[in-house]
């Protein structure tokens, strides 16, 4: 099962209606930069000046990860640097979470000009040897309607698996 999401900036007044600022500049529309990759690397590198957090499993090693405050009800999102360190291609299967009543993995794109969407993906390549980042404009991992308030200084636990790895619960700390 897919779902799409599609944003305009032209619609943003709207969205914010229904979805919240959050959940917009969670998927990267927010950033009125022209290149929405590079707008998320700026914001990335300001945004992770604080000690870094890594967790490993498996092969498997996630890095940083961080999730966006949100409002009840509402949606998040969360970011990290995944690396395979394992010999052997993985794929990252699905994602939950107690905090919303459905976590997917979503990646975001640009649909046409002026327009952003994200769309779930199914089964993320990982390939051996290489790191695949979650960031702001690009792979995400998305909470769908929070059952609680995340706030900045809250930790969730997320569950991320893997077709070869299996499962791998991970801390995420909630920041701005
Ligand atoms: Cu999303």
């Amino acid at each position: 099962m897919t779902s799409r999401f599609f944003l305009s900036r032209g619609f943003v007044i709207i969205g914010a209606m229904f979805f919240s600022g959050l959940m917009l500049s969670a998927c990267g529309s927010g950033d009125s930069s022209s290149d929405p990759m590079q707008g998320a690397g700026g914001a990335m590198e300001a945004m992770h000046g604080e000690a870094t957090i890594s967790q490993e499993l498996e092969g498997i090693h996630i890095e940083d990860p961080w999730a966006r405050p949100g409002v009840e009800g509402r949606m998040s999102a969360a970011y990290f640097l995944l690396t395979n360190y394992g010999d052997e291609d993985d794929r990252l299967l699905s994602a939950a979470s107690d905090v919303a009543l459905r976590v997917e993995v979503h990646e975001s794109y640009e649909a046409e000009e002026g327009m952003m969407g994200m769309r779930e993906v199914e089964a993320l390549p990982v390939p051996a040897g290489e790191t695949v980042q979650f960031r702001q404009g690009g792979l995400h991992i998305m909470f769908i309607q929070l059952t609680r308030p995340l706030s900045d200084g809250d930790e969730i636990a997320l569950t991320l698996t893997f077709e070869k790895a299996g499962d791998m619960t991970i801390d995420v700390p909630v920041r701005l």
